[in-house]
C-alpha cells in the first residue's frame, strides 16, 4: 500500500508581517502533482493543518480547496495548534465534517468510503476524510494503522476519562508486537532535533514514549516536528517529513514536505 504523508501545512501563519500562504500554496500544489503521478492509495496529514484554532474563512478556502482537489482516501491528523484546548470543537472539524468537502465539490460527497476501528464491527462512514478524536487502531483494506492525533486533557478526560498521555501510551503497549503496518503521529519525541517551530509557540505537548517505541515492531511516521529527519530508537525508525510550511526564511529551501510511505 503507498501512502504519501506530510504534515504542518499551518495555514494562516504570518512570519514577522509576511503571509506565508503563498508558500504554501506552492507546496500544496507539489502534493497534488505527486498525488497524480504516484497515486498514493492513502493520503495522511500528520497535523498543525492550521496554525491557530481559529482559522480565517480564507484559510478554511485553501485547505478544503486542497483537500477536495483529489479523490484518494485521506486520514487527517490534529495536532496541537488545531486544537482548542479541548473544550470546543477543534480547527479540524469542518474537514472532519465531509459534508463540507462535498460543498466544494459534491461529487466527492456521494462517495462512500469507510475505514473499521479496531475491535469495533461498526465501520465508521467517512465519506473519504477521517479525522480521529482520539488515538485509534484503524484498518483499512488488508492494514494496520496506529493513528495518535494530539489531544488536548480537557477532551481526552471529556471524551475517555482518561489523560491524553495515557491514550497514547496504552494504544502504543496493547499493540506491540501485534500485526501494526505503522503508525502516524502528531507527538514530540525525545532526542528529536527542532527546526524553526521551536520560533513559534508550541503549547502543551504529547510524547511518543521512547521506552515503548524502541520495542514496537512497527515503523513510526510523525509531524509536530519541523526538521525532516530519521530517529532510530533501538530497532524502530521514527521518521518526520519535516513541515510543508517554511516557519522562517532560513528553512525557504530545506528539503522537507512530503514522505512516500509504502507498507
Ligand atoms: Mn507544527
Amino acid at each position: 500500500m503507498k501512502i504519501l504523508f506530510f504534515s504542518d501545512t499551518h495555514a494562516g501563519l504570518m512570519i514577522s508581517g509576511y503571509d506565508t500562504r503563498d508558500i504554501l500554496k506552492k507546496a500544496l500544489e507539489e502534493i497534488l502533482d505527486e498525488i497524480e503521478i504516484w497515486q498514493p492509495d492513502l493520503v495522511i496529514h500528520g497535523g498543525d493543518v492550521f496554525h491557530t484554532n481559529n482559522p480565517k474563512p480564507r484559510d478554511y478556502a485553501l485547505m478544503m480547496e486542497f483537500f477536495s482537489a483529489f479523490d484518494t482516501p485521506t486520514i487527517v491528523l490534529r495536532g496541537n495548534h488545531d486544537e482548542n484546548n479541548g473544550l470546543q470543537v477543534d480547527a479540524i472539524e469542518p474537514i472532519r465534517k465531509t459534508k463540507f468537502v462535498g460543498f466544494i465539490k459534491d461529487q466527492i460527497a456521494n462517495e462512500i468510503l469507510s475505514f473499521d476501528v479496531d475491535d469495533e464491527p461498526l465501520m465508521i462512514s467517512t465519506d473519504r476524510v477521517f479525522c480521529p478524536e482520539v488515538p485509534v487502531c484503524v484498518s483499512f483494506d488488508d492494514k494496520r494503522f496506529l493513528l495518535l492525533p494530539y489531544i488536548a486533557e480537557a477532551r481526552a478526560k471529556k471524551l475517555t476519562g482518561h489523560s491524553a498521555q495515557k491514550l497514547v501510551n496504552d494504544l502504543i503497549k496493547e499493540h506491540v508486537g501485534m500485526n501494526v503496518d505503522a503508525a502516524f503521529g502528531h507527538l514530540d519525541v525525545k532526542g528529536v532535533l527542532e527546526g524553526s517551530e521551536a520560533s513559534v509557540a508550541r503549547g502543551a505537548t504529547l510524547l511518543l514514549p521512547r521506552g515503548l517505541i524502541g520495542s514496537c515492531g512497527f515503523p513510526c511516521f510523525n509531524g509536530h516536528i519541523h526538521k525532516r529527519q530519521v530517529l532510530k530508537v533501538k530497532r524502530t525508525v521514527v521518521s518526520f517529513p519535516g513541515s510543508v510550511i517554511r516557519t522562517d526564511f532560513s528553512e525557504i529551501d530545506a528539503d522537507k514536505g512530503f514522505l512516500k510511505v509504502e507498507v
